[in-house]
């Protein structure tokens, strides 16, 4: 589709409904998946126009009039025409939406045993008759089960599907369905790259900014319930009462949408406030204060969600600092939200210092815990055992905490990937994580299956992901990150949904259902974050950057603080060969995973080829699967990770005309940059690791253009685009 037929169509719509269009803010990316311009496919614009005369609203909520508000914007856009609304007569061809209890022409329909096995958020969306009228419904038991049905349908006419004969039920398969902001109150995103925090504190509760409604409006599209709005690494003044009214603003904002606000606290705040000396959990005057500011945070946000704490961990203070455990610490959170049906999100991500293997650090912590967590506390587990890798194993945790609930924490925003820079979408690194198969209860026991609670039969369940949205027009700095966004949500939602089908949604949403245009973009999609890999850190090499940035290679670096910021750390190279040994003759982490697991990881002929260096150090002569040796192998990788970006800019580049000129635009630069820096970690490591194998870079491969001293000259002064560092803020306070 050509941008300047969007701009001859949009002319004549803005004549049409004698309002001006914002033409020139069209295709800015600001809309994200919910653009909702008319069908392209003439047959079907046909079908649904007719199909579609009328949206019948009898309930009467603020997320009932979301739902209706959202159906009336997008299906006016899709159908090119204003389509008809609130008629207490119904005609035929109309959608009806609501549930049992709001409307009475949902409640005839008798829907009460279909509606109760999708509990109290999912819905149907069918093709049905109503006095003898053909309708559409969306039915559910709750208004926000109306609202998650209402973007779904939108959803079926932005990717062309057919409503004839419609028959769908939905539920979600995970209760607590997360975003985290890793935003300060200073409006700085650690990790962000996508402008300054959204939360304008200097404005609120006062004004509320349309994009908190579009903020929240995206999330629910994919069915997000939560959203912890302040960095883990946490400002204790979130829980002062100047911050909390405004806070409160946020959640009025978001709360018609079904989004439940939460916090991450500082576990010192009781000190911090001035008004104890200790914040030992055990301690009864340190009770009593989290219970009274409890129930403050619950006198300003009725619905509040819970806490969300990073404790014990990267210098954050923690019940460690008083000689008691992770347990001690969550359960006593969890017994001053619990009156109000709050949670605690407890984060497993600690390595301390003493610890000989990081990848250890958690679960020798955690697991002597099993059991012991109050029933409101959900342990939140990093995808891997260090820390979102381009590619990790999966934290041995969740195939040993059978007595604990656990949640997923993903990353979209690509802290370890290129940040807001590069194209590597992360539905691939999602999908192979929640089909790992743990063996933990024999097959079956899947990450995706233990998250639901079907392996250990948890009774609270859920998923959250680091996001980025800024100040950005875009939300997210590179357009593709919102396909991140995407992918995690419907994941959250569904973790069957596969990688490709999430990308193919988005796609047609985002930019085009043009085929021509989808499947080569698919395509680089799904190659993305394999690209990503290789040209960074194949074969099960971790942890290559320059230490703090995360952003360009530096596998020199050594002698820092702690010898687990280092890089050398992690690959281990040596002259006779490179990887980190976790096998029985090394740290023995292997011991963490399943007996099955654990054998085949501690194996070097049977340890799948990616994950090879995370358990083995390997000799730089071992044959590989493809004939190669191992440095051969490697330097290949590097080389095939530089080709997959290029042959990604091929691909975008013979695309052009087929989306507007702003989005093409702005991929083809950042492709560019992409590349540049591809060339940069694909040298630096070669080079590097070179010095340790002493052999050749085979004929062939295009030479490197610089010497090693030179790249370790860029890593020194290269420009970072972010304020980066952790808790900026909060230190000031411990
Ligand atoms: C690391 C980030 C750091 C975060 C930390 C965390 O580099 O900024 O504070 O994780 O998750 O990935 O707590």
């Amino acid at each position: 589709m050509h941008r300047s037929f969007f701009y001859r169509l949009s002319i004549l719509l803005a004549f049409w409904f004698g309002m001006a269009m914002p033409i020139a803010q069209a295709e800015d990316g600001y809309d994200t998946w919910l653009r909702y311009p008319p069908v392209a496919e003439q047959k079907l614009l046909k079908a649904y126009q007719k199909q579609l005369a009328q949206i019948v609203v009898e309930g009467e909520s603020p997320t009932m009039a979301a739902a209706k508000a959202e159906l009336q914007r997008g299906l006016s856009g899709l159908l090119a025409k204003p389509i008809a609304s609130g008629e207490s007569k119904l005609s035929k061809h109309a959608l009806v939406i609501g549930t049992p209890a709001n409307s009475p022409l949902i409640a005839s329909l008798n829907l009460t045993n279909r509606l109760a096995a999708l509990g109290s958020e999912g819905y149907l969306l069918e093709s049905t008759r109503i006095n003898k009228r053909e309708v559409i419904i969306i039915a559910a038991n709750s208004d926000v089960g109306v609202l998650y049905g209402s973007f779904h349908f939108l959803r079926l006419l932005q990717t062309q599907q057919s409503l004839d004969k419609l028959s769908i039920a939905s539920a979600p398969k995970l209760q607590h369905r997360v975003v985290n902001h890793w935003d300060n109150l200073n409006r700085l995103v650690e990790r962000g790259y996508a402008g300054l925090s959204l939360w304008d504190w200097g404005t609120l509760p006062e004004h509320k900014s349309q994009r908190y409604k579009d903020y929240a409006r995206i999330n629910a599209s994919l069915g997000i319930n939560g959203t912890v709005i302040n960095n883990v690494n946490s400002d204790p003044r979130v829980l002062s009462d100047q911050f909390l009214q405004k806070i409160a603003g946020l959640a009025d904002a978001f709360r018609p949408y079904g989004i439940k606000l939460y916090l991450s606290i500082n576990y010192n705040s009781p000190r911090a406030f001035g008004d104890l000396d200790t914040a030992d959990p055990l301690d009864p005057r340190v009770q009593q204060w989290w219970k009274e500011r409890t129930e403050k945070v619950y006198q300003y946000i009725p619905d509040f969600g819970g806490y969300l704490v990073k404790a014990n961990s990267e210098g954050q203070p923690g019940p460690q600092d008083y000689k008691r455990n992770h347990a001690d610490g969550a359960n006593m959170l969890a017994a001053a939200l619990k009156p109000y049906g709050g949670v605690v999100f407890w984060r497993a991500f600690v390595y301390s210092p003493d610890i000989g293997d990081r990848f250890r650090g958690s679960y020798d912590e955690f697991k002597p815990l099993d059991g012991k967590f109050a029933d409101n506390v959900i342990l939140q587990v990093k995808n891997g055992p260090i820390d979102f890798q381009p590619r990790e194993p999966y934290s041995p945790l969740f195939s040993a905490m059978e007595k604990t609930n656990m949640m997923m924490e993903f990353q979209v925003t690509q802290e370890y990937f290129g940040f807001a820079t590069h194209l590597a979408y992360q539905g691939p690194l999602f999908e192979e994580s929640l089909r790992t198969e743990t063996y933990a209860k024999g097959e079956g026991s899947t990450i995706g299956n233990i998250l639901q609670g079907k392996t250990f039969n948890s009774k609270r369940t859920g998923m959250a992901a680091v996001i980025n949205p800024g100040t950005d027009r875009n939300w997210t700095g590179h357009p593709f990150v919102q396909s991140s966004w995407y992918a995690f949500g419907r994941m959250a939602w569904d973790h069957d949904i596969s990688a490709e089908a999430a990308a193919e949604e988005w796609l047609r949403m985002t930019f085009s259902n043009d085929k021509k245009f989808i499947d080569p973009v698919k395509n680089m999609m799904m190659a993305s974050r394999e690209a990503g890999v290789n040209y960074r850190s194949p074969l099960g090499l971790t942890h290559l950057y320059s230490q703090g940035d995360h952003y360009g290679p530096a596998p020199w670096t050594a002698n820092l603080e702690r010898p687990d910021w280092t890089a050398i750390y992690y690959h281990r190279a040596e002259k006779d060969g490179i990887g980190f040994d976790r096998t029985k003759t090394g740290s023995n982490a292997i011991a963490q995973y399943p007996s099955v697991l654990a054998k085949q990881y501690g194996d070097l002929s049977a340890v799948p080829e990616d994950l090879m260096l995370w358990f083995h150090h390997v000799s730089w002569d071992h044959k590989m699967k493809s004939g190669r040796t191992l440095w051969d192998e490697l330097v290949h990788k590097y080389y095939e990770g530089v080709d997959q970006v290029r042959s990604m800019q091929r691909e975008w580049d013979k695309l052009e005309g087929y989306i507007d000129a702003e989005r093409f635009g702005q991929v083809k630069a950042l492709l560019i940059v992409q590349e540049r820096d591809a060339v940069i970690w694909r040298d630096s490591c070669v080079l590097y690791f070179q010095t340790f194998s002493g052999k050749a870079i085979s004929a062939g491969y295009e030479k490197p253009k610089h010497d090693l001293e030179y790249y370790k000259a860029l890593a020194r002064t290269r420009y970072v685009p972010e304020p980066w560092h952790p808790a900026s803020s909060s230190r000031v306070l411990k």
